[in-house]
């Protein structure tokens, strides 16, 4: 599956037989890739402790999304618009990638992944460093217009949910997915009392505040209008067989994404960007 060169900072391991895993060694980051959806499972910044949540129930087996890090959900964002038969988030966290490029230098390493998907083509880079980057670009090979939608699934470690929170929102409009999804603006920072499925109107920055560790996470993004931010709470995440019951508490979703309000028309041979950065103040 994999035949090229990697740098000396990247190896490749399989933690399951015919599951490549990338993992990374740099001087800046360690961080682990999987060829499987492109799926970026953890980075950690030297110095600091894991930024990302990685359920220690993932399934590693092609067709199933690993639960954690960072899903890439394309080319569409959660219940496929016209044919609920097709999975949820989209076809292409559920098969391996190609590796298209490997390389390294002083500031990080990068990892370029490939995949086709029918009339669409796409590529996920992967910039790992004192930052996390990482960028979707989709083209539309088809002769035709197509709508796209998607996220990039940020699962974010936190200490405690119920003590953390999420700033740069207020005064946001966003569509409540819990219960009967219905309109509402987000009035100062969001908190986590329960079940939290929400897609805010904004192209904006937003940070994670984790007040028990004292840590802020600064996630921005770019060709994103829809920030979605979600936590399972106890009953949803007593239903995922991939998450242990509890740690609902330990992780929050800050999604860069494109919802389906917002779908994007991307036109004949052109492309779309989708990207989000991770930083830690
Ligand atoms: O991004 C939020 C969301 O769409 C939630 O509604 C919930 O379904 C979550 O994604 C996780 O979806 P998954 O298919 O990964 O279990």
């Amino acid at each position: 599956m994999v035949n090229m060169v990697l740098p000396d900072a990247v190896c490749l391991t399989e933690p399951e037989t015919g599951y490549p895993v990338f993992e990374i060694s740099h001087s800046k980051c360690s961080a682990r890739v999987a060829l499987h959806g492109a799926h970026v499972m953890s980075w950690r910044p030297v110095g600091h402790e894991e930024v990302l949540y990685l359920s220690p129930d993932a399934v590693f087996q092609e067709g199933t999304p690993i639960r954690g890090g960072i899903p890439v959900c394309w080319p569409w964002f959660n219940r496929h618009p016209n044919d609920p038969a097709l999975p949820s988030h989209g076809l292409v966290r559920g098969r391996f990638w190609e590796l298209l490029y490997a390389g390294s230098d002083a500031s990080g390493v990068t990892l370029l992944f490939g995949v086709q998907d029918g009339s669409w083509n796409a590529q996920l880079r992967v910039q790992a460093g004192e930052q996390l980057e990482v960028t979707l670009i989709s083209q539309n090979e088809s002769k035709a217009p197509i709508r796209v939608s998607g996220a990039l699934h940020t699962y974010l470690a936190v200490s405690d949910i119920r003590k953390a929170r999420v700033t740069n929102l207020d005064d946001c409009p966003y569509i409540d997915m819990v219960g009967t999804p219905s309109l509402r603006t987000q009035a100062g920072d969001l908190t986590f009392a329960g079940e939290v499925d929400r897609i805010y109107d904004s192209t904006e920055h937003t940070t994670l505040v984790d007040d028990v560790s004292a840590r802020t996470v600064l996630i921005e993004k770019n060709g994103s209008p829809s920030t979605v931010v979600w936590n399972p709470w106890v009953d949803k995440a007593a239903a995922l067989a991939d998450l242990p019951d509890a740690d609902y508490q330990r992780f929050c979703c800050i999604e860069a994404a494109i919802a389906n309000n917002r779908a994007a028309t991307v036109m004949p041979g052109c492309s779309q960007i989708l990207a989000t950065r991770i930083s830690l103040l």
